[in-house]
């Protein structure tokens, strides 16, 4: 029996077993770039794609995952900016509460809108805190979600921001530098949200070194994201899944 994605998410983080995701984004994948990433993903057991983006002009959502399921089996999960990003055909969607922020829209108002199409979609849902860290730039999901970063310097206001969202339920926190941030975010901040809560953290955002991702897990990530950096030269890729893999080995 397939164990579901949020269990088998936990049950890594209880064996100290670190994860990698691809982060796709579906406006920018063309199917020959895609292909050889997504092989490249096979061939070094990737754990998931992410596929998503914060402002997508076109709806390509439907299109990508069904071209990545085509010829893969590593699980696609949805990354959505917006409820039109749902997709029937992933395995499962982050679904996202921007808990550093203060927006109603983004703590429940796309979610009333999102319900009946998950409700229909019947794929896995995987209640995710999202927090925003400053990465030294203003980010597309900043500006679009109308929200101010927390600032990195201030990982106590994160580490309770990350409780508080577990308080209430969410199962998985997610810490983003914002996709092409110019800081990682910082270790200090990832090792006091992982003090204080014991739910999976996903950390992302301007990781481009394995040295970075290194430094992610060390601090306490159990999955790191990797977008822009594979965008730009997916050979990467095999180095930064031998990066994961060596934490399985201590
Ligand atoms: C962004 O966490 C992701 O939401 C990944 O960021 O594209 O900078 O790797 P990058």
């Amino acid at each position: 029996m397939n164990l579901p994605l949020l269990e088998k998410l936990k049950i890594s983080k209880n064996q100290q077993i670190k994860q990698l995701a691809v982060l796709i984004d579906p406006d920018k994948a063309k199917n020959k770039d895609l292909d050889y990433l997504v092989g490249l993903a096979e061939s070094q057991e990737v754990d998931y794609f992410f596929v998503g983006g914060s402002f997508l002009k076109e709806e390509n959502t439907n299109k990508t995952v069904n071209h990545i399921k085509s010829i893969s089996e590593i699980p696609v999960v949805l990354f959505p900016g917006s409820p039109s990003q749902i997709s029937p055909y992933a395995d499962a969607i982050l679904l996202l509460s921007l808990i550093s922020g203060r927006n109603p829209d983004l703590l429940i108002g796309r979610h009333v809108e999102a319900a009946p199409k998950l409700l229909q979609a019947n794929i896995e849902i995987m209640p995710t805190g999202y927090m925003l860290i400053d990465g030294g730039r203003a980010t597309a999901v900043s500006y679009i979600s109308n929200t101010m970063p927390i600032p990195a310097d201030k990982g106590e206001i994160a580490a309770f921001t990350a409780l508080a969202g577990v308080q209430l339920g969410l199962q998985i926190i997610y810490m983003d530098a914002g996709s092409g941030a110019l800081y990682s975010i910082p270790s200090k901040m990832i090792q006091q949200v992982s003090a204080l809560v014991d739910v999976p953290i996903i950390v992302g955002g301007g990781i481009r070194s394995v040295a970075q991702m290194k430094e992610a897990y060390t601090s306490g990530a159990d999955v790191v994201v990797i977008g822009n950096a594979l965008e730009k030269n997916p050979d990467l890729l095999s180095e930064m899944a031998a990066c994961k893999r060596s934490f399985a080995l201590k």
